[in-house]
């Protein structure tokens, strides 16, 4: 199914790569992708995986800079959690068999076992809270789509596009904006809300997304867009 089609209404431009993206007030969406503890802080599922979690905090005030600017307007906001149920079942031995981490999913790490669903290190981090009435989307997989009724909730909610931030750049958030890209969404990264434990793939993905016209999508410098916004009617 593809997303609501777009009524008429007054978008606000955001200087973004390949071109400017009209933001339509009200139909686009804040999707934080997995700003957890389990991929921020030291002792998480993505420590596990050998990375320096340290790369990911520069990603954390822009993130709370954009959702303070949606909660004003009231806009909806999507936050996203990588996680799994306690038994295991929705994680295939092909995600939890990959490659020689210290730890696997749903082994037991400082912050509970790693990405299990109410497990401390599964929370968002404090700073990025999701507020009551904001939509908290668990998914299995890396695309926020996959098994998720993430769907369903936008079309709810009358949203047209998304405003992408979180991590990591190049696995969660890439997969998010492709799946989102073929179900019609349009999306736009902003550039300092996201974060990879590899900077190099943070900038390729990004050069990814905006090349050949903008095959996955638009990205843009967190200042377009907030910029913008007291122009947008709500
Ligand atoms: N490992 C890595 O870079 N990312 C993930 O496993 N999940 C997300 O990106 N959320």
């Amino acid at each position: 199914m593809n997303a609501p089609s777009k009524q008429p209404h007054s978008s606000v431009r955001v200087q973004a790569r390949p071109f400017a993206f009209g933001l339509e007030p009200g139909r686009a969406a804040l999707v934080v992708i997995d700003m957890q503890r389990d991929f921020i802080e030291p002792g998480g599922f993505g420590a596990s995986l050998g990375n320096d979690v340290s790369h990911l905090q520069a990603a954390v005030e822009p993130t709370r800079a954009l959702l303070q600017a949606w909660r004003v307007r009231n806009w909806p906001i999507v936050h996203t959690r990588e996680s799994h149920a306690p038994d295991l079942s929705d994680c295939p031995a092909a995600k939890r068999d990959r490659g020689h981490p210290s730890l696997r999913i749903g082994d037991p790490g400082p912050m509970g076992r790693l990405l299990v669903r109410g497990e401390p290190g599964c929370d968002i981090i404090a700073e990025l809270a999701p507020l009551p009435g904001e939509t908290v989307i668990d998914k299995p997989g890396k695309g926020a789509f996959h098994a998720t009724a993430l769907m369903q909730v936008l079309q709810r909610l009358s949203v047209t596009q998304l405003v992408v931030a979180g991590v990591t750049t190049e696995v969660c958030v890439q997969s998010t904006m492709r799946e989102a890209n073929d179900r019609g969404f349009d999306c736009l990264l902003v550039e300092e809300a996201t974060a990879s434990y590899f900077p190099e793939f943070k900038s390729a993905t990004i050069e990814m997304i905006v090349a050949q016209g903008g095959i996955v999508g638009w990205a843009a410098p967190l200042k377009a867009v907030l910029q913008v916004l007291p122009d947008a009617a709500s």
